[in-house]
Parts: C-alpha cells; structure tokens; sequence
C-alpha cells in the first residue's frame, strides 16, 4: 500500500501504477509501526496538500515519461530484441560479428551515458513541489507568482553543495545551493540562491579564481569536498572582501542537518516591478518551517563515512513518507533612498541587510510534494540561469549577479550539449513557447511554416511583440565613465563580520572557532595561517586571540585595511543565529533508536515506539544484530537496524528501554558503547528507564553538567509508567541538542 494516498495521482494514469509486490514506497516502512503491525498514516506538515492532479508541471512531463512494465525490450529504433544476453558470434568461439547492430548500438549509447558535472555545485538533490501565494503582492511587483492569494506555481527545487565532485559526500563543510525554478505563466524565473546570505567575492570576475582556488588542487586532485587546504586559504587570505562569507562558512551553517531545515536566500539585490512600471529593491529569503538546524563537526565528519548520501537520503525518505518539507518566502523591500542611508552598498554581495534593519514580510510558502522519477532526465538535466526572469523582476546593478547572469546559460551550452537545452522536459516553461530561434543540435520542437524571421507579413506578423504587456527592463538611469574599479563602501569587508560574529550565542562562537582551527591546521604554510589571523583581528580580538592559541602562533600584526571608512557598527542581529528560528514541526522525521537486546521490556518497548511515531518521528529498534529478540513480556521484538550498519551519527536522539538482558548484552558490544558516547559527545536527547540507565553507567555518561545540575536532555526514569519522562524525552527532541553538556 503507497504510504502517501496523494501519490498515486502525481504519477499520471493508473496503468502506470507498478504492480503490487513489485515496489515497495522508501516511506513504506517508515510508516509501518512493525513492533505493533499497524500501519499508522503518514505524519503530514502543515495543510498544503495539493488536490490529485493539481500539479501542472506533472502533466506537462507525462510525454516524457518511459514506463516498461509489460513491454517487449527493443533497440532504440523500436525493434523487438530476441536475445540480450549473447553477442552474434562467428561460431560459438569466434569472433564477433561487425553487423551486431544490437550490440554496438547498446555499447554506444552506454559509451556516452556521462555528461560533464557542474562545474560548481555538482553534487544535488532534487525535487518537485509549488510555491502558495498568501497575499497578492500588485502592489510591488506584477510576477505571476504572487498575483493572487491561493494561486500555486509549480517549482522544481534543487539543493547542492559547492565544491565537491558529483560522487562526493554530503555532509562536507560548504555552502549548500538552494535552486528553484518557478513555472510561472509568463515563463521560467530562476532564484538561484545559496543558504547563506552573502557572497565570497563581490565581482565576477573574480570567480574563476575563487573557484580554481577550493576546488582540489589541481597538481593531485586532492582534497574532495573540502576548503582546508592551502589553496583556498591562501586565495581567502589575499582576499579580505572574503571576511564576512568566511564567518558564516566556519558557522554550523555550513553543516546543515538536513536540506529541510536550511535558509535560502537570493543574496543579490533584486528589483521587483508593478504593472505601472514602478520598482522598490528586494531581497529573497526562504526561511524553514521545520527550523533551522545543524549537525556537529564530529558528526559531519563521522557521516561521510556513515551514509554520504545523508542529505539525499533524508530528503528523499521524508517526501516518499509525506513530511513535505515546506519553506516560507519573505520580501525584503527597500527603497533606493533607503538604501543610500545604509552603511554599506546595497549592491555589495558580501553585505546582508538586518532584518532589524528592513524587516522581512512573507508572501507565501514552497511545499515540496514529489521526488523526481528520474535522477538524470530532472536532477542532473535541470538548468538553473539567474538570467532567467519574468515580467515583474529585474535585476540590480550587482557585478556579480551581473556576471552571472552570462555564466549560467553559457555553461549549460557545455554541460547539455548545445543551444536548445530548454526544450529537456524539466527546464521547458509551462508558458507557451513561440519565437523564430530554429534548428541546432537536438532540436525536438517541430517548428511548421517558412516564416522564421520578423517583422514578417507572410505569417501575420507572428509571433508578435508583447509591447508594454510583456517583459520591459526597469529603466534604471546610469551615469558614469567606463572604469574599472569598486564604489568606495565595498572596500570595508569588516563591520558585516563582526555583526555576525557577536549575533551568535557562546557556543555558535566556540564552533565557529573550532572550524577555523580544524581548517587552518589542515593548511600546510604557516605565513597562510598567520595571515588568516591578521585579517581577523579587523573582526575581533578574542576571536582571533582564540584562534592564534589553537594554532600554537603568537598574535600576527592585524592586517592593514583597504578604505579609510571607519568600520560600521551594528547593533546585534538575533535573527543571524541558528537558533533564532526554531521548527514549528515538533518532533517530525526525527529518528530515534530505541537500543533493544534479549530481554528488553517488550511492552515498554511497543508503548515507546507508538508514542513517538504518532508524533510524526522515525523510530526504530536497534540491535547487535539483525533478527528476533525474546522481551521479558509479550512477542519478541525485530531488530530492524544492526549498530554495526546504523551508527549513532544516523540518529537525533536514543532510548534505552528497561531490561536487564538486553543491558547485559549491548553493555559488552563495543557498537552499543560507541553509540551512546557519540550521542552524548553530540548533544543528543537520551531516555533510559530502569535498568536501562546501567547502560550508560556502562559507557561512562554522567547525567548531570559538568557544573552538577541535570542535564536538560537525559531523561531517567523509573519503570512503570513512563509517559510523563516520554514527554519530556520528545521536548528535548523538539529542541535537537542539548549543548549545555558540550564537552569539545
Ligand atoms: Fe553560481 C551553479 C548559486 C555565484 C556560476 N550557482 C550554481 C548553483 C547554485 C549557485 C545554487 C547550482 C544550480 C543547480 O542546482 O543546478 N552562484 C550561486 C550563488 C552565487 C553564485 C548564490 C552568488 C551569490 N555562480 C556565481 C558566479 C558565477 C557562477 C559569480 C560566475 C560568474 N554557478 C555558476 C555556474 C553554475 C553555477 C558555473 C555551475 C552549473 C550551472 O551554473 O548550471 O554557471
């Protein structure tokens, strides 16, 4: 049974349906309580389920969709394959012959399955949602989207990171890429953001070497998704406008927990326009309903090896389950006068706007309802090109979204193989397509007529101009002589870093310090280090004190500036920390282990279980190893994951249940020891009931602060009736960590 009744109709006709038995919903199991052999619904966020159907882009890609179930295999050409298994040989021990048409064609096509990666951003996840406008929003900008109250526009989203190799890992520490592409009525508009605010670089033109300069080094190909190394830092080190990007990178945003619980942000200054022709600037902000969270550093680390699909997997796993990730879009609007005010330039990459500056207003929410059916054809094929905007956006002077606007098309002419990329399915606009751009490699459309110019008579003058109905640019006057050069405002790199630096709370401190120290004892040149330290004293002196004593290197002189300006200050910005936004989802798609063994309480085990899954959490029973185990009362329970293949760095949280045999067993397995200690070295919420508190003596966890007080996410409590400490347990849950207890 599909785990998500809505699902059957996204796919197109029943027929299409796979038979039963023949596959099995990822979320399936999700929502299967197996201790209890219910099926419990699938925990839904929020009320944006879309009506069967309703998503347009579906339709539109049902042309392209390939199912084979019941079909006789053939070449391309459509010729019925009598034998797949053997070559058409020259007897039974000669050679193969040359005429093996079906041969050759299935080895060329296989030849050339492999397209070149992203050149950035080529590891990504993807997936099929719409975008809900809350309130119409004429009076700033006339883009479709936002046209009216309730009005859906179907988006396909894709989440990446920057620097490493399609097959990298998820978890490294990087920007992730928040893509979306809106199929709006009148064409495609991409926001092809980042979560992080700012920019590393405020110009174009200076992105191949900030590209050259992360990317492994080139000389070995090492190292694979990751900044700490030499190159970077020294490109970095050279480059001060690169301080404030820096700041978020070391911060735990750059190690999110899962792509559903990132900001997105559009980073540039955008222009939106009404239908009067009017425009104000703004920026983009999605912001997570399940909150914004983080992993550990150790934890990142230890996941590369765990699951380096962590990422995908959980996006992947939470759709199939119908735990729609849903984002909300907020408006930052200002005005140019507003912006003449600020103390930076709104046209500075590297600069945010506080949200105590210009607050954010929301105009609707993105619901992420489908996975795609096919990684390559809708994943790997998606063009995203900042360049792609529709009537009611414009853009802003911004060099490097102006250098983007070129990069974005032009690289895809590569990666797809020429001009008329456009005509893939997942990056064909649901508006309708008319214009005299013809031929070129892989043409589909089947252009009819001989009329392929304008102005014409022999077609009536089709297609026709839109004139002051179709996409105008915003007249922005310009002055100035040609020149090379920066305004005087983006020459101070510091006031934004040092913003973001004291809006975090001690411990978001101590981890930014922390990455700094793990990424620079990575870099091998010591005058590299030191340079790092010097740019940051502009930011400040603890910051850089701490990090000069984690280096073992005496304070370097502070790295002269590049304007006279004297620095800005900023008032503390609450909404830069992570825990400024916490999730409205509670405990949902959170996973849990309950470390089950010969003897463990059956009946607490299954009330636990039930508990937690009708809140919408992922529980499951954990083991030495996978199979039976006999309970102290009631059936036997199925292990359903080993701890030797489910590490704790797989889970939010852990229970131990009551049972002497079972803390026999797991207190002698060095699995079962290692688990409990990364979940306390991780800040994770514990529960353990009666004799399951032996386990953690067995592992050496206090459950009281260093300072004596209890730690707030240990949860102990007594046998019997355990609701009041399950309660507790899922508060602590709802929370993520307890980093109180933080001992690295
Ligand atoms: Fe970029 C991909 C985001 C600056 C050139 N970029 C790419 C993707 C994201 C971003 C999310 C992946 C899209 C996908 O999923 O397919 N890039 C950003 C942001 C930037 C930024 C938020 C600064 C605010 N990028 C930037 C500059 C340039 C590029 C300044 C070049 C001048 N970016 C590219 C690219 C990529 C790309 C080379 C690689 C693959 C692609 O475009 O389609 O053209």
């Amino acid at each position: 049974m599909a785990v998500n009744p809505k699902e059957e109709g996204q796919y197109g006709e029943a027929a299409r349906t796979p038979a039963e038995g023949v596959h099995v919903a990822a979320g399936e199991a999700l929502a299967t309580a197996s201790t209890t052999g219910e099926t419990i619904p699938s925990p839904k966020t929020g009320d944006g389920q879309p009506a069967l159907g309703e998503n347009a882009l579906n339709n539109s890609l049902d042309h392209a969709r390939s199912d084979d179930s019941g079909c006789v295999l053939t070449t391309n050409q459509g010729v019925p394959v009598g034998d797949n298994q053997n070559s058409l040989k020259a007897g039974l021990r000669g050679p193969t012959l040359m005429e093996d048409f079906i041969l050759r064609e299935k080895l060329t096509h296989f030849d050339h399955e492999r397209i070149p990666e992203r050149v950035v951003h080529a590891r990504g996840s993807a997936a099929h949602g719409y975008f809900e406008c809350y309130k119409e929003q004429s009076r700033h900008t006339r883009a479709a989207p936002f046209a009216k109250a309730g009005k859906r526009t179907p988006v396909f989203v894709r989440f990446s990171t920057v620097a490493g190799e399609r097959g990298s890992t998820d978890t490294a520490r990087d920007v992730r890429g928040f893509a979306v592409k809106f199929y709006t009525d009148e064409g495609n508009w991409d926001l092809v953001g980042n979560n992080i605010p700012v920019f590393f670089i405020q110009d174009a033109m200076k992105f191949p070497d900030l590209i050259h300069a992360v990317k492994p080094e080139p000389h070995n190909g090492m190292p694979q998704a990751a900044s700490a190394h030499d190159t970077f830092w020294d490109f970095a080190s050279l480059s001060p406008e690169i301080t404030h990007m820096l700041m978020w990178a070391m911060s735990d945003r750059a190690i999110p927990r899962s792509f559903r619980m990132m900001q997105g942000f559009g980073v540039h200054t955008f222009r939106l326009v009404n239908a009067k022709g009017q425009s104000v600037f703004c920026k983009f902000h999605w912001s997570p309903m399940a909150g914004t969270y983080s992993l550990v550093w150790d934890e990142a680390v230890k996941l590369s090896g765990a699951d380096s699909d962590f990422h995908r997997r959980d996006l992947w796993e939470a759709i199939e389950c119908g735990a729609y990730p849903e984002y909300e879009l907020s408006f930052q609007i200002f005005t140019e006068a507003q912006a003449e005010a600020f103390p930076f330039d709104v046209l500075d990459p590297t600069k945010l706007i506080p949200e105590e500056l210009v607050p954010l207003v929301p105009v609707g929410k993105m619901v992420l309802n489908r996975n795609p059916d096919n990684f390559f054809a809708e994943t790997e094929q998606v063009a995203f090109c900042t360049a792609h905007i529709v009537p009611g956006i414009d853009f802003s002077n911004d060099p490097l979204l102006q250098g983007r606007i070129h990069s974005y098309v032009d690289t895809q002419i590569t990666r797809l193989g020429g001009a008329n990329f456009h005509e893939i399915p997942i990056n064909s606009p649901l508006a309708p397509l008319h214009n005299n751009q013809r031929d070129g490699i892989h043409r589909q459309a089947i252009n009819r007529g001989r009329v392929a110019y304008e102005p014409n008579s022999l077609a009536g003058g089709c297609p026709f101009q839109a004139g002051a109905k179709g996409f105008n640019s915003f007249p922005a006057a310009t002055e100035g002589d040609k020149v090379r050069g920066k305004p005087e405002k983006f020459a101070e790199h510091f006031g934004q870093a040092r913003l973001f630096w004291i809006s975090q709370t001690p411990v978001e401190q101590d981890h930014i310090v922390h990455a700094f120290r793990f990424e620079l004892s990575k870099v091998q040149t010591v005058a590299i280090r030191k340079r790092i330290v010097a740019m940051l004293r502009n930011v400040d002196e603890t910051l850089a004190q701490r990090l000069a004593d984690g280096l073992g290197l005496a304070l370097p002189p502070v790295m002269p500036r590049a304007s006279m300006l004297p620095i800005p200050t900023y008032p503390p910005s609450p909404a830069l920390s992570l825990f400024f936004r916490p999730g409205k989802t509670g405990i949902h798609t959170l996973r849990v282990a309950i470390l089950v063994g010969p003897g463990s309480d059956g009946a607490q085990v299954r009330n636990i279980y039930a508990s937690l899954l009708a809140d919408g959490a992922v529980p499951r029973l954990a083991g030495s190893h996978l199979g039976k185990v006999d309970t102290s009362g009631g059936a036997p329970l199925d292990v359903e994951i080993s701890l030797e293949t489910g590490p704790s760095v797989l889970f939010d949280a852990v229970v131990l249940p009551d049972g002497q045999g079972a803390v026999q067993q797991l207190g002698g397995d060095a699995n079962a020891l290692d688990f409990l200690r990364l979940q306390y070295r991780h800040c994770k919420p514990m529960l353990a009931v009666g004799a399951g508190k032996d386990l953690l003596d067995k592992a050496g966890m206090p459950v009281t602060l260093p300072d004596g007080k209890p730690d707030p996410a240990i949860i102990v409590a007594p046998s019997g009736d355990v609701a009041k400490a399950v309660a507790a347990f899922k508060k602590a849950l709802a929370a993520h960590r307890a980093f109180a207890r933080e001992t690295d």
